[in-house]
């Protein structure tokens, strides 16, 4: 883009805008802004192709500007815009349904539409608590989630996860929630490839917390299958089989949160495919339309779903849903998206990558103030070593230098995250990689 059409395409006014989670000053005063995206690369302002190493945040799996997507938006808001999602119906959210329980596989029957991951996880946390009450175990009302987890900004999100900066400021919380210790051990684990060796113990933390309040009083248990947020925290080797485990020996529901890990991004459909451990709700998002059009979803497991038609049949089951629950323009970018998963077989191509990705991000071992290197799928954590009371401030240095190099990165506290779209190709990892690693020799 040339430099006039780039001055005329910045707003005069960045003030209105409240900005989330943002330094919003820091922002205004040097913006950066995007007018455009096409397969791996965003247009920046000032006429820049900057490589997206983060797929968005974490959404746009099938790369950017996917021609039958759009296609597929601009046909269904021609012909059907909005249908109220209560009591009415319209074709495509059956068939997207349908679609998505086929895609998960024979475990799970049903979907609940939300318009966010954190919709979709407060969706699930209320199905959780009808359904053992549903199920005669009212008193089954607490839910269980963990340390540096993230499951979106609803209370119910906040109150279930495990960030300090996003919960402290906002008072008392959901009652009757507690947390399992996050699974990230530097000790002990740093510069592992795939999921680590240690700390599959950690899971007998649950078995403490349900001999505190128990069982009969718990509902579920809530975790990501990889914590991607606070920095791409993996799973120790047989973690996830053993909260399985002990969640189904006391009747509790687990939910595994897959607003990041569904669609592909560990080479698998969903996480509960990769790992081989079935939840009995997942919750998901972004990818689910490619980051298109707003969008999340709640997985039932068989019997699920049954608990709750017990009632005469002309009774409402569950006294929950969005305006946008399964929003027309929604569903059929949804469609598309899966058609595009499908045709260019992209969850088998993000695996088919991940031995080269996961080389590509452990030759940055060695480079200055890193201190653990990890990865699964098509994503990577790259952690360091924070400034002396400075936290934060070496990964956002890294950022901003990044950007300035044409490439997207996202950070959180010192650890930077990379997430690609799934349509990557080797020398895009291999610029990402160059890059990050001559930014990284220039951050002191
Ligand atoms: N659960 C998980 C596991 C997530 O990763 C949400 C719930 C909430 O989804 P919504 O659509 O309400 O934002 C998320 C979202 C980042 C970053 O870079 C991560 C998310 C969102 C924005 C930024 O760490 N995850
Ligand atoms: N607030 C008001 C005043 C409403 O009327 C509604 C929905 O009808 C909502 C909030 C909830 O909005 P949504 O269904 O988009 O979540």
């Amino acid at each position: 883009m040339a430099k006039s059409t780039a001055f005329e395409a910045t707003p005069n006014n960045l003030e209105a805008f409240w900005m989330p989670f943002t330094a919003n000053r820091q922002f205004k005063s040097k913006p950066r802004l995007f007018v455009g995206a096409k397969d791996m690369h965003y247009t920046s302002v000032d006429g820049r192709k900057v490589l997206d190493g983060t797929a968005g945040l974490w959404c746009v799996n099938a790369g950017h500007g996917r021609e039958k997507i759009i296609e597929a938006v601009r046909d269904q808001v021609g012909r059907l815009d909005y249908a109220p999602a209560f009591q009415m119906g319209h074709p495509a959210v059956f068939e997207f349904a349908a679609r998505l329980t086929n895609l998960l596989g024979a475990d799970f029957d049903h979907v609940f539409f939300a318009n966010s991951g954190s919709e979709a996880v407060d969706t699930a946390l209320k199905m959780a608590i009808a359904y053992q009450r549903a199920r005669g175990e009212g008193t089954r009302q607490r839910l269980i989630g963990r340390e540096r987890g993230y499951h979106g900004v609803g209370f119910g999100g906040i109150s279930v996860g495990g960030i300090v900066t996003n919960r402290k400021v906002f008072g008392s919380l959901l009652n009757g929630v507690d947390h399992l210790p996050h699974t990230h051990d530097l000790a002990r684990n740093a510069f592992s490839r795939g999921q680590p060796d240690h700390g599959v113990e950690l899971a007998n933390e649950l078995e403490r917390l349900i001999t505190l309040h128990d069982a009969s009083n718990i509902a579920a248990v809530i975790v990501e299958p990889v914590a991607c947020s606070t920095g791409v925290l993996l799973p120790p080797k047989g973690y996830l089989q053993r909260l399985r485990e002990i969640c189904t020996r006391h009747g509790i529901l687990l939910i595994f949160d897959e607003v990041i890990t569904g669609f592909g991004r560990l080479g698998a459909s969903f996480a509960t495919e990769y790992f081989g451990v079935v939840p009995d709700l997942i919750t998901t998002a972004k990818g689910i339309t490619n980051g298109t059009i707003p969008m999340g979803a709640v997985f039932a497991r068989k019997g699920i779903y049954d608990a709750f038609m017990s009632a005469p049949a002309d009774t409402i089951e569950l006294f929950h849903g969005y305006t946008y629950s399964g929003h027309p323009v929604a569903c059929a970018a949804g469609l598309a998206t899966l058609d595009i998963y499908k045709e260019e077989g992209l969850f088998e191509r993000a695996a088919g990558l991940a031995s080269y990705w996961e080389d590509a991000i452990h030759s940055l071992k060695g480079v200055r103030n890193v201190i653990d290197l990890r990865n699964l799928g098509l994503l990577a954590g790259i952690e360091l070593e924070p400034r002396p009371g400075k936290p934060t401030a070496r990964a956002f240095e890294a950022f901003l230098k990044s950007y300035d190099k044409n490439l997207l990165i996202r950070t959180t506290g010192d650890i930077i995250a990379l997430s690609p779209p799934l349509i990557a190709e080797k020398k895009h990892i291999d610029e990402m990689v160059g890059t990050l690693g001559e930014v990284l020799a220039t951050v002191d």
